[in-house]
């Protein structure tokens, strides 16, 4: 998403300096790429010029910097795609409204779907509704444009408004905003495999009968990629390219009603922190058949590669004290091998993390038919597919 140098966009530094001269340095939330180089900017300068919290999902960020403000009277910068927006409505409604605590926080919204642009299917909706809802829940914004002196204004505005009316405002990010910050990925790692490799292991072992609901972002397009270049036969998998984190709530209400079927998540580490909450239900419904295996690669790779806090999780402890039958934690091919037999007939809920190292194909493909369409072929592969 992020064009190279460019007169038509803006520096982080001074974008950072008009914060900063705002008094604004504490910073949480989730990545998007539309602010890819923004990130790559707070992350490096956290925390000696500013604070960056990373949030497990945006409801939480919100909660955050409410936190903040109530114990420093400052302004709190809430950062997430607009396709977060939806999970800030419940804190935003019910904690920081006007008409409840009346908690004055900043938000930058990474603005994917704008009517008018060509953009993946699973921003269409909300792309269209982003200034909307905004509108419905009463909280002012400014459209930023690459003029760093009525972005200067525009942060007037927004301060005048937290410090007055005491509510949330909101800066709306277009894709290609900023300047590159730096050539540098944000994190790197040195784990053995590769997503690639882990997929093309999992799927040359598992039983080609396989049910695989599959995670948002590159995870689910490396495996349509896979599929693609193979049988095409997309129709086995389920792709959730959208809701982030839901994969493994789908896979759970598929396989309680298919208790004859394998149901495999490719789950991305990202996400299943998103909604970490899952690992109870599946753990309290215990379906013999579901294995989950999370793609830990510590990044929120699909905007950019920022840390995810998965380095301090143990997936394993969690799912196990979850209720899980059987959790394992790979690293090499080899061990992935070792778990092949339990993943295709062990009793679960299982949980295989494979830690996997950064790095995903330059031009990946995207699904791309209808989303509806998959769903509906989807569907008839799961009610006449053979029992296992
Ligand atoms: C609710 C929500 N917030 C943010 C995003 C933007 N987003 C898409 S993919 C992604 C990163 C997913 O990270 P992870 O699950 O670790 O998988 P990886 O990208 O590393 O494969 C993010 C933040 C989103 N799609 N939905």
């Amino acid at each position: 998403m992020t064009k190279e140098i460019d007169a038509d966009m803006i520096k982080c530094e001074d974008f950072f300096k008009i914060l900063k001269d705002n008094n604004l340095t504490f910073f949480t939330g989730i990545p998007d790429s539309t602010f890819k180089e923004w990130m790559k900017f707070i992350i490096e300068k956290d925390p000696e010029l500013l604070r960056n919290i990373v949030a497990c999902n945006e409801c939480e960020a919100i909660a955050i910097a409410t936190g903040y403000h109530l114990a420093t009277k400052k302004f709190g910068i809430v950062y997430l795609q607009n396709s977060g927006l939806g999970k800030t409505v419940n804190p935003l409604t019910s904690l920081c409204d006007r008409e409840v605590y009346s908690i004055p926080i900043l938000m930058m919204i990474g603005w994917r779907g704008e009517p008018g642009t060509k953009d993946a299917p699973q921003h269409k909706k909300m792309g269209k509704i982003t200034l909307s809802l905004l509108d419905t829940l009463q909280i002012p914004y400014k459209i930023l444009e690459p003029d760093i002196k009525l972005i200067q204004t525009h942060v007037s505005e927004a301060i005048s408004y937290l410090k007055e009316k005491k509510g949330p405002f909101a800066l709306i990010i277009k894709p290609n905003l900023f300047q590159k910050y730096s050539d540098s990925e944000i994190a790197e790692n040195s784990y053995e495999i590769n997503r690639e490799d882990a997929i093309t292991f999992l799927m040359e072992n598992l039983t080609s009968e396989g049910i695989i609901i599959s995670s948002t972002g590159h995870l689910s397009r490396e495996l349509y990629e896979y599929r693609e270049e193979r049988e095409k036969d997309h129709y086995k998998s389920f792709y959730n390219i959208g809701s982030m984190g839901c994969a493994s709530s789908i896979g759970l209400g598929i396989a309680l009603q298919k208790p004859n079927k394998r149901i495999v998540v490719f789950d991305g580490d990202g996400a299943a922190i998103m909604q970490f909450g899952t690992f109870s239900t599946v753990g309290k419904y215990n379906p013999m058949n579901f294995v989950q295996i999370i793609f830990n690669n510590n990044t929120h790779e699909s905007t950019g590669g920022q840390p995810t806090n998965s380095d301090s999780v143990d997936f394993c402890q969690v799912a196990l004290a979850s209720n899980y039958k059987f959790a394992y934690l790979v690293n090499t091919l080899t061990e992935l091998g070792e778990v092949i037999p339990e993943v295709k007939t062990g009793d679960g809920p299982i949980l295989i993390v494979i830690n996997i190292r950064r790095g995903t194909k330059v031009e990946l493909k995207r699904p791309n038919r209808n989303p509806e369409e998959y769903k509906e072929d989807f569907i008839k592969y799961l009610a006449e597919s053979k029992e296992e």
